[in-house]
């Protein structure tokens, strides 16, 4: 266990006066000529069909070496991109290492053979692994320089703990650091830069945005995604920002830009934005050339500026290096490249068999039995809410909705864990807080939030732009540094914002960084219809889109008690979580339970006889639980005996409790609120036929929403969404079948 720990180098000097020392300049020299050999090297093994993918750093050398220079690996925090191979290299990550991942070994230390090569990833340097998707990190560069500042400010949080993920998450954190992310000007076109510098400006956090602009995405110049061709004109409004606009292929003006930028972020005086102007002689990548859209004018003007050969005329310029000096020190490097790239081919390739590994957490699994416990404390249940419940809240010390519950539970672990934050669209009391000594305060647009930001101030309870990519990459960032985010996105309809962060992200950052990194954040999210008026922008479903995603849970309690169990447990343990609550459930009569106590939990993966019985199987979640106990009621008069499973999650699902069940009656539906094709249901139904073949005396039937989207009048909204009705039709026609 390590606190406050670092293993970084120290910088050499933290401000740049004069000219470069002229080992310096030998020293950045070095790294720029490697960085563009090894990419040689690449090329050459990508020809040779040795390697799968080759992307170059090469005219953006001088810009990322001094980047590196200017901050410190292993105290400072790094969210680079594909590009970045110099910027590695001068923290410490070898050409070993990143020939490791051209040729996919087993032992590239960024990702065992899981990514392309330039995806970075180190844990040691601070570096977190990184997707191909655009501008992704940036989001999680804020949300990191957040859990700094939230570290620094609450030490005690960084402590460790026994019995929750905080057992698996080390922190360290200095009070200082900064966070370094950098992206190409193209892909400042992206929503998820300005939701980023949004959220940097307004906190004034310590990020530093670097643009490494070589005029050109793939084949798009920079005048399409940059009106007006400049991205510093456009964020120069920014409030609290350093900005600097440099010639990026100046080692020296790019140095004392980022040691100016370190330090304007390390006083806490705001994010610092460095724009600078590269090339990029190499095409976009091996599988791109540049001949086919750009003029020869255009691309000779390009080569008059690369940094590598106007580094190497310095040097002799300026008498620092004689000719047969530079060939020595040349020379020494290509060998260094090439002799890492045969050590690359000979290394072990990854194993089949570890396919799985870190798809989810190794060391702590939400389904183990032991992970949590059932028993309602007697002590404590039915006693009053923590935080004494809230506006909307059902009174007296009886049932509590699940609406209640959730906000119990939120309570609960807020005051156990103080690693967690808690933030989302209109989720905060009052974000004026002074209002609050004459208000009641909002807390959410279902008050499933209410009191926290009262109880726990508003560091750790606030509301978030309205923005949902921003909401869920910055839990990213949060959960790297080993905090807990419990973020709300306001409804399931407007979570496709976030979509690119939660599947290309989220869900991937442990398997892709090959178990070294992991982003465990809770999104709670209201989900569903039977609204009466809710229409198509506030009843979707859409769960199995989710569940199609490795690496995320997904859970769907149908009640008070089990909203309440298995928040805890998505709370407490080491994965993503997707918590969808259904809003027509929030406040419902039926399904109430007493207040269980602060550590009730419910393991994932274990579905829940909700009706037991003997003719018929039906497996069903969320609010059709309720529709098919009514249905099975009516079915009971008539003499059909229906057992109704509520699978409580979906990912992972209890697949042994649904094979109990049909190997019993013979005969199962599957039931969900969603639409019927390519649903949930399918995949349960497919297993079932499958699996189950030989026990089967009747065709798997499913149960949905009919193919189209929920409408507004109740009189369509009722013929869309399954009624208890369709539910009784289809258990009939099956036992007659
Ligand atoms: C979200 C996303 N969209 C598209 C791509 C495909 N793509 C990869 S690189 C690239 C161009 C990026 O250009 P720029 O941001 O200028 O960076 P550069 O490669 O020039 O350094 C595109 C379109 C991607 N990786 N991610
Ligand atoms: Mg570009």
């Amino acid at each position: 266990m390590e606190l406050a720990a670092s293993r970084a180098r120290e910088p050499e000097s933290t401000v740049v006066s004069g000219s470069l020392s002229p080992q310096r300049m030998v020293e950045i020299y070095r790294l720029m000529y490697l960085s563009r050999r090894v990419d040689d090297r690449e090329i050459l093994l990508k020809r040779q069909q040795k390697i799968f993918f080759q992307i170059s750093a090469a005219g953006h050398e001088a810009l990322q070496v001094a980047a590196a220079l200017a901050l410190r690996p292993g105290y400072d925090w790094f969210f680079p991109y594909y590009r970045d191979r110099a910027l590695c290299l001068a923290l410490g990550v070898t050409p070993a290492d990143m020939l490791l991942q051209a040729v996919g070994a087993a032992t590239d230390p960024a990702s065992g053979g899981r990514q392309m090569p330039t995806h970075w990833s180190s844990r040691q340097l601070h570096i977190v692994s990184t997707s191909s998707s655009t501008t992704t990190q940036l989001l999680h560069a804020v949300g990191c320089a957040e859990a700094g500042r939230y570290f620094s400010r609450h030490p005690q949080a960084a402590a460790p703990a026994a019995g929750d993920y905080r057992a698996f998450h080390d922190v360290e954190f200095h009070g200082d650091e900064v966070v370094f992310t950098s992206l190409g000007e193209g892909s400042t076109s992206q929503g998820e830069f300005w939701e980023a510098l949004n959220t940097a400006s307004n906190q004034k956090l310590p990020v530093i945005f670097c643009v490494e602009d070589n005029g050109y995405a793939i084949s798009v110049p920079v005048e399409v995604n940059t009106p007006g061709g400049n991205i510093s004109s456009l964020v120069a409004n920014f409030p609290n920002f350093y900005f600097a606009e440099i010639d990026g292929t100046d080692p020296e003006a790019c140095l004392r830009a980022f040691e100016t930028a370190a330090a304007h972020c390390r006083a806490g005086l705001g994010p610092a934005f460095v724009h600078g102007h590269v090339v990029r002689p190499y095409s976009h990548a091996f599988s791109d050339d540049d001949k086919h859209y750009r003029s020869a004018a255009e691309r000779e003007a390009d080569a008059m500026r690369d940094p590598l050969a106007r580094m190497q005329m310095r040097l002799l310029r300026e008498g620092i290096l004689t000719d047969s000096e530079i060939n020595a020190l040349e020379q020494s490097l290509d060998h260094e490249a090439a002799e890492a790239a045969e050590r690359a081919l000979e290394a072990p390739l990854p194993k089949v068999a570890d396919i799985t590994r870190h798809v989810y957490s190794e060391d702590l699994d939400p389904t183990r039995a032991d992970f949590a416990t059932e028993q309602i404390q007697e002590q404590t249940a039915g006693s009053s809410l923590p935080g004494g419940g809230h506006a909307g809240s059902s009174k007296g010390s009886g049932p509590r909705t699940m609406s209640d519950l959730i906000n119990a539970c939120l309570h609960d672990e807020m005051r156990r864990d103080p690693r967690i934050v808690v933030y989302g669209e209109d989720i905060a009391d009052a974000s004026r807080a002074h209002a609050l000594e004459e208000v009641e305060g909002k807390g959410g647009v279902f008050k499933l939030t209410a009191g926290l930001q009262t109880e726990f101030g508003s560091e750790r309870v606030f509301n978030s732009p309205l923005a949902e990519a921003n909401i869920v990459g910055r839990a990213i960032g949060y959960a790297v540094r080993g905090m807990k985010p419990v973020v709300e996105i306001q409804f399931f309809d407007y979570i496709w914002p976030a979509m690119h962060q939660i599947r290309n992200e989220l869900s991937l950052m442990r398997w892709r960084s090959n178990g070294a990194w992991a982003s465990p954040a809770v999104i709670r999210v209201p989900i569903g219809g039977y609204l009466t008026g809710g229409s198509i922008y506030h009843s979707q479903s859409g769960e199995s889109i989710f569940t199609h995603t490795p690496g995320l849970r997904v859970v769907f309690p149908s009640n008070a008690l089990d909203a309440n169990g298995l928040l805890r447990t998505a709370i407490r343990c080491d994965d993503p979580v997707l918590f969808l609550e259904h809003k027509r459930l929030y406040r419902e009569t039926h399904g109430r339970s007493p207040y269980p106590g602060p550590d009730f939990a419910i393991p994932f993966g274990k579905a829940k006889i909700v009706r037991p019985g003997s003719h018929i199987t039906l497996v069903t979640y969320g609010a059709l639980v309720i529709r098919a106990l009514q249905a099975a009621q009516k079915a009971q008069l008539l003499g059909v005996d229906v057992e109704i499973l509520d699978l409580r999650t979906l990912s992972p699902y209890d697949w042994e409790a649904i094979a109990t069940s049909v190997r019993k009656t013979s005969r199962v539906i599957v039931a969900h609120e969603d639409m019927l094709s390519w649903g949930y249901g399918a995949e349960i139904a497919a297993r079932i036929a499958d699996e189950l073949f030989d026990s089967l005396d009747a065709p798997v039937r499913r149960i949905g929403a009919m193919d189209t989207f929920v409408a507004y009048q109740p009189v369509l909204e009722d013929a869309i969404l399954p009624q208890p009705e369709t539910i009784l039709k289809a258990i009939l026609d099956l036992k007659a079948y």
